[in-house]
C-alpha cells in the first residue's frame, strides 16, 4: 500500500470515537457550573440570582441566535447565501458573556457570536445586509457572512487569520488604561487560536501590563477537524494563563448563569489584576462552516451526547423552575423570531450591492495611484476593453 492510500484509508469514514462530555464532571475538572443538565441550580457554583428580566433577555437572544442559525443555514444550502458559519450550541457562551458587559465596553468578535451583535441592539436587517454582501451595512458588504462589526455598537470585526487580533484587543485595552479611561474589553476566539503565536504574545503582554481585557476562549472541542488533544498537550486551555501570571477560570460554556458569573468576576477583578483568560467549555453542534463535513471526523454519538447539554434547553429549564416561563411563551417567542427574521431577509435582499470597484476603497485612509490604477484595470477589463 502506498503512503497516500494508507492515509486515505485511515481517515475515510472513520470519525474519532466520542470523548465523555467534560460538563458531566465539572467539579472534578475545575469547571465552574451553576446549572445541572436539566437547568436546575445544583452545580458547584451558587446561583448568581440574576433578575428575571436579564435571564429572559439572555434566553430570548439565544433563541433568536438559534433560529438565525437554522434559517441562515437553509439560505446557504438553497443557494441564497454564499457562506455560513454556524453558532448552534455556543449561544450561552457568547450571549451571557456579552450580557455581563456594559454597553460602553468594547468587543472584539470572532465569527460565532451573532448574539453579541443582537444583544447590543443591532437591527436584523443590517445583519442580513452583511450576510448578503449589501452595501448598506457598516462594513459595506465586503466581508464573509458573520464577520460582523459595527463601530456604533463598540464591536470590532475579526481579522480572518485565526487569533491574529488578540494583541489588538490587549493593545486597545492598554491604551484605555494609559488614558485613564474606564472602558473594558473582551475578545472572543476558539481553542485553535491558542496555538497561534499571537495568543501567547497577547497573554504575555497582559501579564506584564495588566490591561482591562477578558480573553474569552470558546473551547468547542474542535478547530475544524483538529480535536483538543491534537491542539495542546495541556490538560486545559485556561492553565496556559498561569505561565504568564494572568488570572484564569474554566467555566461551563453551556450554562449562561455560570458564564455570566465568571465574566462578572473577571470584570470586577480588572482594577487589581487586569486580564482574565476564560475558557468556556462548549460544543459546536453544527458544521465548522458551510464548507465542512464533520461526519468525516466526529461521530453522531458525540453530537448526541453534547445535545443533552444544550444551552437552550438548560436555560429554559431554569426559567421554568423559577416559574418565569411557560410553553406558550416559548412557542410565541420562536414564532416571533421567525417572523422578524423573514422580514429582515426580505428587506435585506432588496438592498443594493456594491460594485467590484469597491474593493479598492477604504484600503487606506486616502487612495493612492497604485490602487487607482488597479481599480481602473479591473473596470476596463470588466467593460471588455481589452486592458490587462
Ligand atoms: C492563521 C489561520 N490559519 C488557518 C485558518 C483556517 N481556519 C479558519 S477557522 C479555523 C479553525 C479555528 O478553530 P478555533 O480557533 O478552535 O475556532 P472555531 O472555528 O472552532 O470556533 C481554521 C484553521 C485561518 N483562518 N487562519
Amino acid at each position: 500500500m502506498t503512503m497516500q492510500e494508507s492515509t486515505i484509508t485511515q481517515f475515510e469514514g472513520a470519525p474519532r470515537p466520542p470523548e465523555p462530555v467534560p460538563l458531566e464532571r465539572a467539579d472534578d475538572l475545575g469547571i465552574v457550573q451553576v446549572l445541572d443538565r436539566d437547568g436546575l441550580p445544583n452545580g458547584n457554583h451558587p446561583d448568581p440570582m440574576l433578575d428575571r428580566s436579564v435571564v429572559v433577555k439572555m434566553y430570548e437572544t439565544m433563541v433568536m441566535v438559534a433560529e438565525l442559525d437554522r434559517i441562515g443555514w437553509q439560505l446557504q444550502r438553497s443557494g441564497r447565501l454564499e457562506f455560513w458559519i454556524p453558532s448552534r450550541g455556543q449561544e450561552a457562551a457568547h450571549v451571557a458573556s456579552t450580557a455581563a458587559l456594559d454597553p460602553s465596553d468594547w468587543i472584539f468578535l470572532a465569527d460565532r457570536e451573532p448574539g453579541s451583535f443582537i444583544w447590543r441592539g443591532a437591527q436584523l436587517t443590517q445583519m442580513f445586509a452583511q450576510f448578503f454582501g449589501r452595501r448598506d451595512e457598516p462594513l459595506k458588504g465586503r466581508r464573509l457572512p458573520l464577520l460582523l462589526g459595527d463601530r456604533r455598537l463598540n464591536i470590532v470585526p475579526c481579522t480572518t487569520q485565526v487569533g491574529s487580533y488578540l494583541p489588538h484587543a490587549a493593545g486597545a485595552a492598554w491604551a484605555a488604561k494609559l488614558q485613564g479611561d474606564d472602558t473594558r474589553f473582551i475578545v472572543y476566539f476558539g481553542d485553535g487560536a491558542t496555538s497561534r503565536g499571537e495568543f501567547h504574545s497577547a497573554l504575555n503582554f497582559a501579564g506584564i501590563h495588566r490591561p482591562p481585557v477578558v480573553f474569552f476562549c470558546q473551547n468547542n472541542g474542535w478547530a475544524v477537524s483538529t480535536p483538543n488533544d491534537r491542539q495542546t498537550a495541556s490538560d486545559t486551555f485556561a492553565e496556559k494563563a498561569d505561565a504568564y501570571k494572568v488570572r484564569s477560570v474554566r467555566v461551563d460554556g453551556n450554562d449562561p448563569l455560570a458564564v455570566f458569573a465568571a465574566t462578572t468576576a473577571a470584570l470586577e477583578a480588572m482594577p487589581q489584576e487586569g486580564a482574565t483568560l476564560i475558557e468556556a467549555v462548549t460544543y459546536r453542534l453544527g458544521f465548522h462552516t458551510s464548507s465542512d463535513n464533520p461526519d468525516l471526523y466526529r461521530s453522531e454519538e458525540e453530537v448526541a451526547n453534547w445535545k443533552r447539554w444544550d444551552p437552550l434547553d438548560r436555560t429554559r429549564g431554569y426559567l421554568m423552575h423559577r416559574e418565569w416561563w411557560s410553553d406558550e411563551q416559548d412557542e410565541a417567542l420562536r414564532e416571533s423570531c421567525v417572523q422578524q427574521l423573514r422580514a429582515a431577509i426580505s428587506a435585506a435582499e432588496q438592498l443594493p450591492k456594491e460594485g467590484p470597484e469597491a474593493q479598492f476603497v477604504d484600503v487606506f485612509e486616502a487612495s493612492n495611484w497604485m490602487l487607482d490604477d488597479q481599480q481602473q484595470v479591473l473596470l476596463d477589463d470588466l467593460a471588455g476593453s481589452g486592458a490587462s
